[in-house]
């Protein structure tokens, strides 16, 4: 628990101090907009973007792109015969997270707004609100998947 502490500290120095200030308001219901936007309602869904996941650690598309005000539904289908993730943010903030997991695979991450957990074989789902335009990542931070190139890029127009 201690170890596990220790890491995550780490994670909020290495991601600075906008990181450290989210890690705070994210679970607390008002969760704080993001660069890359905040968690959307079902109800505002304008599109559905179909993921795939599978065990050549590559995600099907690797591109999206979207339009500033949209709010995506992401459905995502794991084929593969291992659990894959769907984490949105900053390219530093990915591979920041993803640094970590490599050097504690142990690591117990608690999972956020912006990330989907998804069985080997399962669904998962993620409503998503764009709000500003820019260019995003995506990735899987299981152990290893990240650095094998489980990685996309997320546009906002
Ligand atoms: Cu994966």
């Amino acid at each position: 628990m201690r170890r596990l502490l220790l890491i995550y500290a780490l994670v909020i120095v290495v991601a600075g101090p906008a990181a450290a200030d989210d890690k705070h308001k994210g679970h607390a219901g008002t969760v704080a907009e993001k660069a890359y936007g905040l968690p959307g309602k079902a109800a505002d869904v304008t599109r559905t973007i179909e993921v795939g996941m599978s065990d050549t650690m590559r995600y099907s598309p690797s591109e999206i792109s979207v339009k500033r005000g949209e709010t995506i539904r992401f459905v995502f289908r794991n084929t593969g015969k291992v659990e894959h993730e769907f984490v949105l943010g900053t390219a530093k903030e990915l591979k920041a997270h993803a640094d970590a997991m490599r050097k504690n695979p142990k690591m117990e991450h608690g999972l956020e707004a912006n990330a989907v957990d998804v069985d080997a074989g399962k669904q998962g789902e993620l409503v998503w609100r764009f709000t500003k335009a820019g260019t995003f990542t995506y990735g899987c931070l299981v152990p290893g998947h990240f650095e094998a190139g489980m990685v996309g890029k997320l546009v906002v127009n």
